[in-house]
C-alpha cells in the first residue's frame, strides 16, 4: 500500500464514522449502560430488588431533550415586577380561592396536624402546576437517569434515580406511569423522587402515595414536607412594609437579621400603616425592585419556603399569592416601570468595572448575588445615589461613565 492509498483509506474511514456516528454512539451507549449498572448496584445495596432496576432500565436510552434543557443558561436576570406579575395573576388568585373553598375541610385538618396554613398549601399548588394543569409528561426514570449519567450533577441525580426505583418498588406503579417534569419533579406539587420517598403521605389510605391523582395525598405530602423543612405555625412568610424616610438602606438585605421588634423601633410599619406583629423572631427587610419599589419583611417561614425553592422571587410570590388567596390585600406599592432584566454579559461587565474600582473582588460570573449587590451599594454611595444595591439603568450607565 502506497502512502497515498493510506491517506485515502484513513480519509474514507473518517468520513464513514463521522457520517454514521457509529463509534461514538456505541461508546456512549456502553457508558450509559455502565452508569445504569452502577445505579442498579447502589439500589440493590439499599435493599431494592434488582428486578425493579432491570424492568425500569430495559432498553432505556438517554433523553437528548433533557440534556438540552439542562444545558440552557438563563440569558437575563429576572425582575421582581415581571416574575411576580406572571406568578400572581388575578386568575391564579381567583382559582386559588375556589380551591381553598373546595378543599376546606381537608386543608383545615392538615393545618391542625402539620401547622401549615391552608392558603400556603394552595399557593404552592398554584405555583408548581397551576393547580394541576401541567404535571409534566417526561418519563421520570429516564429523565433522572439521563441527568445522572450524561450531565455533571451525577451524585445528586444518581440518588434521585435510586429513589425513583424505590417508588416503583413500593408504590405499585410502572416506569411508564411515573411521569413528571424534564428534571424529574412529579405530581401536583412537583416532588423530586427523594422528596417523595422522604415526605410522601398516603392520606386517603388506599395503600399508595399518589401525588398525581389524589389531592389528599398531594396536600398532605406538601404539608409534611413543609413542616420537615422548617415551616412553623406563627408569622407568615413575608409581609409588605413601609420604611421610614431616613431608613438606612444598607440594612435592607437578606444578610441583615433583626428581631421584628427592632424593625418596629426603627419605624418600620405594615404597608397599611398598622404596626408589625410584636415578636422577637429574626427577620430581614428586602427591596426586590430597589428603593422606589415595594419593601418586604421576611419572617422565619420565608426560609422554609426557600428550602422548597432557592429563588427569592419564587418565595416572595408564594407569600403574596397565599395572602391574597386567604382574602388579604394585594401588594400596594408598584415596582418602577424602568426596572429591567440585565443580560449575563451586562452583569459581567458591571462586575468587571466594579472590580476596577476596587469595590468587587469576587468572580465575574454574571450572577447578581449578595456580593455584587454589596459592591453596587458602595458604588451608589460613592456617587451619591440611594444605596439599595439595585442596579437600575441609571446605575449601570453611571458605572460605565465612571470606568472607561
Ligand atoms: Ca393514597
Amino acid at each position: 500500500m502506497t502512502p497515498f492509498n493510506k491517506i485515502v483509506l484513513f480519509a474514507a474511514t473518517a468520513v464513514l464514522s463521522a457520517a454514521s456516528g457509529l463509534v461514538p454512539a456505541q461508546a456512549q451507549e456502553a457508558e450509559f449502560r455502565d452508569c445504569l449498572q452502577s445505579i442498579k448496584s447502589e439500589a440493590m445495596r439499599q435493599g431494592i430488588a434488582g428486578s425493579v432496576a432491570d424492568r425500569a432500565f430495559h432498553n432505556l436510552t438517554p433523553d437528548q431533550k433533557v440534556v438540552d434543557l439542562d444545558a440552557r443558561q438563563p440569558e437575563f436576570t429576572q425582575t421582581y415586577g415581571k416574575y411576580v406579575g406572571n406568578a400572581v395573576t388575578p386568575d391564579r388568585i381567583a382559582r386559588g380561592q375556589q380551591k381553598l373553598a373546595q378543599y376546606r375541610s381537608l386543608l383545615g385538618a392538615l393545618e391542625r396536624e402539620y401547622g401549615v396554613p391552608a392558603q400556603y398549601l394552595v399557593a404552592f399548588w398554584g405555583m408548581e402546576t397551576n393547580y394541576g394543569s401541567y404535571l409534566g409528561d417526561f418519563q421520570v426514570v429516564r429523565s433522572v437517569a439521563t441527568l445522572a449519567c450524561v450531565t455533571k450533577r451525577a451524585a445528586f441525580f444518581s440518588n434521585e434515580t435510586v429513589q425513583a426505583l424505590r417508588i416503583l418498588a413500593t408504590n405499585g406503579m410502572t416506569s411508564q406511569q411515573m411521569r413528571g417534569s424534564w428534571a424529574g419533579a412529579m405530581g401536583n406539587m412537583q416532588f423530586m423522587p427523594s422528596t417523595f420517598v422522604k415526605y410522601g403521605v398516603d392520606r386517603d389510605g388506599n395503600g399508595r402515595i399518589d401525588l398525581w391523582n389524589s389531592m389528599p395525598d398531594a396536600f398532605a405530602s406538601a404539608a409534611n414536607f413543609l413542616r420537615g423543612i422548617g415551616f412553623r405555625p406563627g408569622l407568615p412568610a413575608s409581609d409588605e412594609v413601609l420604611l421610614p424616610q431616613a431608613f438606612p438602606l444598607e440594612t435592607a438585605d437578606t444578610t441583615v437579621e433583626k428581631p421584628v421588634r427592632d424593625w418596629t423601633a426603627m419605624g418600620v410599619k405594615r404597608a397599611n400603616g398598622q404596626p408589625l406583629p410584636v415578636s422577637d423572631d429574626l427577620s430581614s427587610i428586602i427591596l426586590p425592585a430597589g428603593w422606589r419599589g415595594p419593601a418586604f419583611i421576611l419572617y422565619p417561614n420565608f426560609k422554609a419556603v426557600m428550602n422548597w425553592n432557592r429563588s427569592t422571587l419564587y418565595a416572595l410570590s408564594i407569600g403574596i399569592l397565599a395572602q391574597q388567596i386567604a382574602g388579604g390585600p394585594a401588594v400596594m406599592r408598584q415596582p418602577p416601570d424602568d426596572d429591567q432584566p440585565l443580560s449575563h454579559d451586562t452583569v459581567v461587565d458591571m462586575q468587571t468595572r466594579l472590580a476596577r474600582l476596587g469595590l468587587y473582588t469576587d468572580e465575574t460570573d454574571g450572577l447578581l448575588g449578595p456580593k455584587t449587590r454589596s459592591a453596587v451599594r458602595m458604588f451608589q454611595k460613592k456617587i451619591g445615589l440611594p444605596a439599595d444595591g439595585h442596579p437600575t439603568p441609571e446605575v449601570v450607565q453611571r458605572l460605565v461613565q465612571a470606568v472607561r
